[in-house]
């Protein structure tokens, strides 16, 4: 039959098939064949790959079209990876080497695999609370009037576990997507009713459906599947609907998993009637049997089509699909089959069934018919049209740093002055950027910004303050050219969001640069979130504001004593902590253009890598003012503020002690160093503007030299090379200590270091810096200890 084209759904059911065995193998192999020296377990999932082999060979070789963006339910990722591989989008070797270095992953990644992944999973729920922002992201970027309009809209779909909707990000975004008229949001669950440690509770699915609803969500349910709706419709059928209907999530599993025989046995006992019932089973054989039990809507490639070809886009949906986990192998239905794998003889078992031979395992269309009808077939699906799916937009110019004068500022103020700067430019820069903020818009210094650019919302509104003429400082203008996307206190919703937009140019081919800003100590609110971002490169400016003890009155709630050693253990995030505007002023220009940045990280080494490839960019704020230092910041001063660090106040040939700080306590660092200077000993000051890329550099200079590149030094090397080696290192900072703590160890200075190491005591600034011991007179004591006094 070959060149014959074959029936669209006997084509996506072989494919299902075979999808369904090249993941099994692919668990398999990197199981129980590859050779495995560390002896740690691989790992892998047979089970809830089975589940949802159906659903995702519908959508990718059926439904989808190249603009559709898919975040996979993570431990898919076996039948996802094959999926891609027989449209020709995934190496073979790439199998051979699942959950291997270099190997596919083993949890769908759009850094780490070579394949077209939309959106990394592995983290449940985010991955699906992920699509819902994404599609608010390209409603944005498609109501500006920069934006291209050919591109067609996509949607955006996650394949979730049911297990999944326990998590807390689903409900918080299902809020959002309420308030910003989410659509073109499809979720489809794989209803199989278990999770990783057993069968989920009766009853879930009147809970889900109800939740749904009230969010303005469409819910369709997929129960049954051609078979069984044809079964149904035979004499007796109707009694076997009312016992399935009935029959409690652990039963149908335990006889799905243990068979034909079983189904019959207990069907037989519960309504066999000597009649049309027991004419029904006794029409099939065991195994007929039990593909009829197993022939749940989530499993039915006719049903599945249908269900989503019928499908809207405007209104957000969720399909609830009724599946078995470990469908179509010997795992199926078994309550510990999350992890559980085919032993070698269960795997023999599905060869026969697939009729794989010995040494053909990774082919094509190995053991189905048609092969030539099938690989034509794959080659023409409306999804297989486009090369990559991936966009590009250039980058759009920064515009220079918006000094804003020498008056004594905040750090935080300074931040909403240089952005109302920005506002008030009539540039590309400033047309791309969009901020957003958990309800802390206004706190956080964005106020002036939204005032200037409004918010976004799909349909204009007036702002009714205004309106009523009642006078206030914010003017909440919504239209939908406003660069503001406003979100509720959640703050996971805010680090999905800046996730979402910070790949626009990649998912919608349009540049945004995305501002969020939030309680500096509530990053640690939405961390997973915020490592999600940074893992698919995704590229905005994080500002953290207040923060440390520094925030006083706030109150110690609200203090941050770690944030930033997460930016600094952050991959993909540079994270600042300037003192002054001026400072600020750089950085901001800076980031936006690093944000933007494109580069293969070069092989060397030598470089901090991400200063070529680019990244996200994290900026630790305060509330406190200080007093600015007055003077022109120059080009090597410039670089040194992003480089990490300068000579406030450089050392002589006799330093004794140097001052290191970050961020706030530059004015303590500096009394210090009058009252101790004035004693006519030798003190330097170092301002860090950035403990983390200070650190990077040194880390990555070592590297280098360890690769053999014995010229390569670091920054800070460079500007504590000629300390005297007697000299000390008294290091401050509102946060932990460690943060600066290592700079003793760059070249072998005895170091001091303080910091703040304990949370919750609200006083002025002066009571807490007295009590953490990182106020000047704390900065001096420990300068004097060094000098023997
Ligand atoms: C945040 C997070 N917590 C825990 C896990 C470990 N984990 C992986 S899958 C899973 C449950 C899977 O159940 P379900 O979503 O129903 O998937 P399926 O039944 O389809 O396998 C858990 C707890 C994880 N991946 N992410
Ligand atoms: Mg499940």
């Amino acid at each position: 039959m070959a060149g014959k084209s074959i029936e669209r759904i006997e084509a996506i059911e072989a494919l299902t098939r075979k999808s369904l065995w090249l993941a099994s193998w692919m668990v398999h192999h990197a199981n129980h064949i590859r050779p495995n020296p560390d002896g740690v377990k691989v790992g892998g999932h047979q089970a809830s790959s089975a589940s949802m082999a159906a659903m995702l060979a519908t959508l990718y070789f059926g439904v989808l079209k190249p603009e559709d963006r898919l975040a996979v339910k993570p431990h898919a990722a076996p039948v996802f990876h094959a999926i891609q591989y027989l449209m020709g989008r995934q190496s073979r070797q790439k199998l051979i080497d699942f959950r291997a270095f270099g190997g596919a992953q083993s949890y769908p990644s759009r850094t780490k695999d070579t394949e077209d992944v939309d959106f990394s999973t592995g983290s449940v729920g985010l991955g699906v609370a992920f699509t819902a922002f994404a599609s608010m992201v390209q409603d944005y970027v498609r109501a500006k009037d920069w934006s291209g309009k050919e591109r067609p809209e996509g949607r955006m779909i996650a394949l979730a576990g049911d297990a999944e909707l326990d998590e807390g990000n689903i409900y918080e975004c299902l809020l959002e997507g309420w308030k910003h008229g989410l659509r073109n949001c499809w979720w489809i669950i794989d209803y199989n009713r278990q999770s990783l440690d057993g069968v989920v509770r009766e009853g879930l699915y009147d809970r889900i459906e109800a939740i749904f609803k009230a969010f303005g969500w469409k819910v369709v349910t997929l129960k049954y599947g051609a078979l069984q709706r044809t079964a149904f419709a035979e004499p007796g059928g109707e009694k076997l609907k009312a016992w399935i209907d009935a029959c409690p999530n652990d039963l149908y599993s335990a006889l799905m998993f243990r068979g034909g025989a079983a189904w019959r046995e207990r069907l037989n006992d519960e309504i066999g009637d000597q009649g049309e019932v027991s004419a029904l089973l006794s029409r099939r054989s065991d195994e007929e049997l039990a593909t009829l039990m197993a022939n749940l809507g989530g499993h039915c490639v006719e049903s599945l089509l249908d269900q989503f070809e019928s499908a809207d886009n405007e209104q957000p949906t969720v399909f609830i699909n009724y599946t078995v986990k470990g469908w179509g192998t010997p795992l199926a239905g078994h309550k510990d089959n999350h992890a559980g794998q085919m032993t070698s003889a269960q795997i023999e078992q599905l060869r026969a069934t697939h009729k794989i031979r010995d040494g053909h395992e990774w082919e094509l269309f190995e053991g189905l018919e048609h092969a030539d009808a099938l690989a034509d077939f794959v080659r023409n699906v409306p999804f297989n049209t486009a090369a990559s799916r991936r966009l590009t937009a250039p980058a759009v110019p920064t515009i220079g740093p918006q000094f804003i004068g020498t008056g004594a500022t905040s750090t935080q103020a300074a931040f909403g002055r240089i952005l109302d700067a920005i506002a008030r430019t009539d540039s590309e820069m400033a047309r791309r950027i969009v901020s957003t903020s958990p309800d802390v818009t206004v706190s956080t210094g964005l106020g002036s910004w939204v005032n200037r650019r409004n918010l976004f919302a799909r349909k204009e509104t007036a702002d009714l303050f205004q309106k009523e003429a009642i006078p206030s400082t914010q003017k909440w203008r919504f239209t939908p050219d406003g660069q503001h996307m406003e979100l509720g206190i959640a703050e996971m919703n805010l680090f999905l969001m800046l996730g979402a937009a910070g790949l626009s140019h990649s998912l919608f081919g349009e540049r945004l640069l995305p501002i969020g800003a939030l309680y500096d100590p509530f990053i640690s609110r939405g961390l997973d979130a915020l490592n999600y971002a940074c893992y698919q490169d995704a590229r905005f400016l994080l500002v953290g504001t207040p923060s440390g003890v520094s925030l006083a009155g706030e109150g110690g709630a609200h203090q941050s004593i770690a944030s930033p050693l997460i930016g600094m253990s952050q991959d993909g995030l540079a994270s600042f902590e300037p003192a002054f505007a001026d400072e600020l002023s750089v950085i901001i220009d800076w980031a936006f253009d690093y944000m933007q940045r494109t580069g293969d990280a070069r092989p060397d080494l030598a470089d901090w890598p991400r200063d070529v490839t680019g990244g996200s960019v994290y900026l630790r704020l305060s509330t406190r003012t200080l007093e600015q230092v007055p003077r022109e910041i120059a080009p090597p001063l410039a670089n040194d503020i992003i480089r990490g660090a300068y000579w406030l106040q450089p050392p002589s040939p006799q330093c004794e002690v140097v001052i290191a700080y970050q961020g706030v306590l530059a004015s303590e660092a500096i009394e210090a160093a009058a009252r101790i200077g004035g004693d006519r000993r030798n003190v330097a000051v170092l301002a860090v503007t950035s403990a983390d890329r200070l650190n990077a550099g040194w880390q990555a200079a070592q590297r280098a030299r360890l690769h053999g590149d014995f010229e390569t030094t670091s920054h800070i090397e460079t500007l504590l090379e000629d300390i005297p080696h007697r000299a000390r290192i008294v290091t401050a900072i509102d946060a932990h200590p460690a943060t600066l703590g290592w700079l003793g160890s760059v070249l072998g200075h005895r170091t001091t270091a303080l910091g703040v190491e304990h949370f919750g005591q609200t006083g002025t600034v002066t009571d807490l810096y007295r009590h953490f011991g990182i106020g000047a007179d704390a900065i001096e004591a420990a300068c004097r200890q060094v000098f023997g006094r």
